[in-house]
């Protein structure tokens, strides 16, 4: 059993590694050009009478010059258009399903009622056509859409079923900030990916599961080599990891430092000046740039910094196919553009504060990957063929869990009560973990029992976990005919069952 695992693991990890090999001729052949960023049309649902219409769609992408890769897409070969929704209004949404696979879509920070929150719950077969009513109701911030089908999300969203949302508000534009959509304010939809031969691969394995999928060419809004042409002014960049499993390092190339605006849930309370920033998987950040000095300059990303940490570290980076920084975009800066005199604000909003005094319920949840036993007297290596065997040849997926339990689609994990606050503190077995909760906007109380990083700041739906780290959260959407997810948003993880389910009651609980 044992042996039999280990040589199946290392034939696929062979497989995939030579089509990186193959990938990455190719790539270096093409990797002077330079394309320009691609930018999603945008649809603003005020424009149209707040209705919008969406279609999930098979296709062929060229990513590499006359070489089509099989993708899919939102009215479109490869993601999908962004979605404008201004707060207070009630946008009707029509999702499509033209595909020959069943779908779900879900709306990832969007605070709605479970039943409109397109979780798996709410799968659209293909041919047909599901219409969630979304009553927007929250501060502006950059939010996205992507696939939620359980047990093949990883697949879906790698092939491109995902798109920005840019919420909006009075408080927001009151502000000034860059807001001219594909001109000084870009979508920036950061994902990696394996090519081969020029055409996307997805190399599932073993190892690629239990990693997560990391690729060796990295996409902005599906665009290689990308360069926007951008006023030379301030510019402000909504950044979205859309990767089944990378956390980006990002910095840009002279070392310049930025201004951090917002975070998944909304705009921070004042700009922080940074030099670097991590964006973990489903994670959103706003940054502004100021490019008045005319120089190009490009953001890029390290190696993912999780991977240098725990079990990943000791199995000598597993999981990382970059070889060093690598460009995500580079921001060409054009001399006589006319760019408005911008002040970066110095208070942004005052955001709602959650006040841990008034928690009522403390929960403790473990991300596990059942392989507790792997670090043991055994080692790491001497662990690893029963441990694989039972967790991803012999037993399935169910391994991956949270408390040691496989998601259960008919399975209530926790019950909370409509109104209230709670501190759930959230850790994980063997390596770094992005953890998602649906339906709210929570805040980072302590991480390793002590303060939260910078990157742990404002209001947040996804958090970077392996040591306990302490989130404060308000339940406020309905869940009556369906649960809300909470999850890994390493995608891989996620299928192979790290995920629950929590459903909000009227009743005291
Ligand atoms: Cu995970």
């Amino acid at each position: 059993m044992a042996n039999t695992t280990r040589r199946t693991f290392l034939v696929g990890s062979a497989v995939a590694g030579a089509s990186v090999a193959a990938g990455s001729r190719l790539q270096r052949l093409e990797a002077a050009e330079p394309n320009p960023l691609r930018i999603p049309e945008i649809i603003d649902a005020r424009r149209q009478a707040n209705g919008i219409t969406l279609k999930a769609q098979e296709g062929r992408t060229p990513f590499f010059t006359g070489r089509e890769s099989a993708t899919r897409g939102f009215n479109g070969s490869y993601l999908g258009p962004t979605l404008r929704l201004h707060r207070g209004d009630e946008v009707e949404v029509s999702v499509t399903n033209d595909m020959r696979d069943a779908t779900a879509v879900h709306w990832h920070g969007l605070l709605v009622p479970a039943e409109a929150d397109g979780g798996p719950h709410q799968m659209i077969q293909p041919g047909a056509t599901w219409r969630p009513r979304l009553a927007v109701d929250q501060p502006a911030a950059t939010l996205w859409y992507h696939a939620h089908p359980h047990g093949v999300t990883a697949r879906q969203v790698y092939g491109g079923l995902a798109g920005m949302i840019i919420l909006a508000d009075d408080a927001e534009r009151a502000l000034g900030l860059p807001s001219e959509y594909g001109v000084d304010d870009l979508p920036v939809i950061l994902q990696d990916k394996v090519f081969s031969e020029g055409r996307l691969l997805y190399p599932e394995s073993p190892m690629t599961i239990m990693t997560g999928q990391r690729g060796d060419t990295v996409l902005a809004n599906g665009t290689r080599n990308a360069v926007a042409r951008v006023p030379a002014g301030l510019v402000r960049l909504r950044l979205l990891n859309g990767s089944n499993a990378r956390v980006y390092d990002l910095s840009f190339s002279d070392g310049r430092a930025f201004h951090w605006i917002a975070t998944d849930g909304g705009l921070l309370e004042r700009p922080v000046e940074r030099r670097s920033l991590w964006l973990a998987p489903g994670q959103r950040a706003e940054i502004l740039v100021d490019l008045s000095d005319g120089r190009a300059v490009a953001l890029r990303t390290d190696l993912d910094p999780t991977l240098r940490a725990g079990m990943m570290r000791m199995m000598g980076g597993a999981g990382e196919p970059l070889d060093g920084p690598t460009t995500v975009v580079r921001l060409e800066p054009q001399a006589g553009t006319p760019s408005p005199k911008r002040a970066i604000p110095e208070r942004l909003v005052e955001p709602e504060r959650l006040d841990s005094a008034r928690a009522v319920r403390r929960r403790e949840l473990r991300l596990t990957m059942g392989m507790g036993g792997m670090m043991g007297r055994g080692g790491m290596m001497g662990g690893m063929g029963p441990g694989m065997g039972r967790g991803m040849m012999g037993g399935g997926m169910g391994s991956f869990g949270i408390d040691g339990r496989a998601f259960d689609m008919d399975r209530i994990d926790q019950t909370v009560r409509l109104g209230d606050t709670e501190i759930w503190q959230v850790s994980s077995e063997m390596m770094i973990h992005p953890f998602h909760m649906h339906g709210v906007h929570f805040q980072v109380l302590s991480r390793a029992g002590s303060r939260p990083a910078i990157n742990d700041s404002g209001p947040r739906d996804t958090v970077l976990v392996q040591e306990p780290v302490e989130i404060l959260v308000r339940f406020t959407q309905r869940a009556a005919s369906a649960p809300f997810m909470f999850h890994c948003h390493t995608l891989e993880h996620e299928d192979a069952g790290m995920m629950g389910q929590y459903k909000t009651s009227d009743q005291a609980i």
